[in-house]
């Protein structure tokens, strides 16, 4: 067997790693290459899989808890890519809200592994409208414990990713590249719009030249479960049925509505996500903040009067307040449109405290 090369592409909720993922899939497979692809999530029922899966990609997930606490499986995954066709490289996106990966991914593999992966830099994703609120103006909406994690990620990283620049004027990108440049001054920093490919193929470049610094996290596992513990989560599926549904207005109105519940409790929105499916299109949209406005992966061509809707949910809220005001936003909408909503699964938790398989500081 090839040796397969593994680029982890991490950062905080919502800042584009799925995004960032469709689009070096996309430059790597127009340039000949095989990519597979790893999801992780802390329960099951994934939009990011659904959607890149959507997209024509090859995935598959590591579900239930992140790489670090189920290495394993995350071995399994990457290795059983290889039964079929070995991939040259497997892009992995950890959860959001996970960081220590060079101590507890990158060590462990680099110790018992080295003969069949090749590790890439750990790239770390990240919003600017986040970065300006959490690091720069200090005016965060989470509990502090958040905000750590979020700094923590940036810490730890070989190359910073600023994403969404298609959203920033000139002068917005220079000074979030000195900020960044003052304050993780040994780290590559790229500017990227994921979304729309601008410098996808300079990233992809210095992911395949780079070799990661392995420059191991100084961390507080207490403030980084207690920022694990702040999160509420939630992964469901429910199934529309009605006349003619128009799944472009539900998607949006139900996270605008969700968001106006978030906004009136003083609740912060991490990322909430719903894709929706019917036999023959689907559609997909997330909010990253409550600041932020609905913003469509993809919308749907047709009307159809069945449909599959996952929405996955991650905020600072406690999972059953979360629960609570989706389904009070489903009722809402179910009223409004004259549907029906069945519910198929839902799963609403706090992820637990971090227990790695693996730490190595050496
Ligand atoms: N404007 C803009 N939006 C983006 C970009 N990258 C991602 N997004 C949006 O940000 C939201 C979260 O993206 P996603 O890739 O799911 O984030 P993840 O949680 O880090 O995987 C989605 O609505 C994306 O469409 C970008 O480069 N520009
Ligand atoms: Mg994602």
């Amino acid at each position: 067997m090839s040796k397969i090369d593994l680029a982890i592409i991490g950062g905080f909720l919502g800042a584009g790693k799925t995004t960032s993922i469709v689009s070096i899939a996309k430059y790597l497979l127009e340039n000949n290459k095989r990519v597979g692809i790893v999801t992780n999530d802390q329960g099951s029922d994934l939009v990011d899989s659904s959607f890149l899966r959507s997209v024509g990609l090859s995935v598959l997930e590591v579900k239930e808890g992140c790489f670090c606490c189920n290495f394993d499986q995350f071995l399994e995954k990457i290795y059983s890519f290889t039964e079929q066709q070995t991939p040259d490289i497997v892009l992995a996106e950890p959860v959001g809200s996970c960081t220590d990966l060079i101590a507890t991914v990158f060590k462990p593999l680099e110790r018992d592994y080295l003969d069949k992966i090749n590790l890439k830099p750990l790239s770390i994703v990240v919003d600017p409208k986040r970065l300006k609120k959490l690091m720069i103006e200090k005016n965060s909406s989470f509990h502090s414990e958040i905000n750590y994690l979020f700094q923590k990620q940036l810490e730890e990283a070989d190359i910073i990713v600023l994403n969404k620049i298609d959203t920033l004027i000139l002068e917005e990108v220079k000074e979030m590249n000195n900020f960044l440049r003052k304050h993780f001054y040994d780290t590559e920093i790229i500017n990227v719009s994921a979304k729309s490919g601008t410098n996808i193929e300079r990233w992809v470049e210095k992911i395949f030249n780079l070799s990661p610094s392995e420059k191991v996290l100084e961390i507080d596992y207490d403030l980084y479960g207690k920022a694990e513990g702040r999160l509420g989560w939630l992964n469901a599926t429910f199934k529309i049925t009605g006349e003619n549904i128009d799944i472009n207005s539900i998607i949006k109105n139900l996270l605008e509505e969700a968001r106006s519940a978030f906004l009136k409790n003083h609740y912060e929105i991490a990322h909430l996500k719903a894709y929706g499916i019917s036999l023959d299109d689907w559609a997909k949209a997330s909010i990253v903040s409550t600041e932020e406005p609905v913003t469509f992966d993809k919308s749907s061509e047709i009307s159809a009067n069945v449909w599959n809707i996952v929405i996955n949910a991650r905020a600072d809220i406690e999972a059953n307040n979360l629960k609570d005001i989706i389904l009070d936003v489903l009722d809402l909408i179910s009223e409004k449109y004259k549907i029906k909503i069945y519910s198929l699964n839902i799963q609403s938790f706090k992820p637990k405290k971090p227990t790695p398989r693996y730490r190595i500081t050496e």
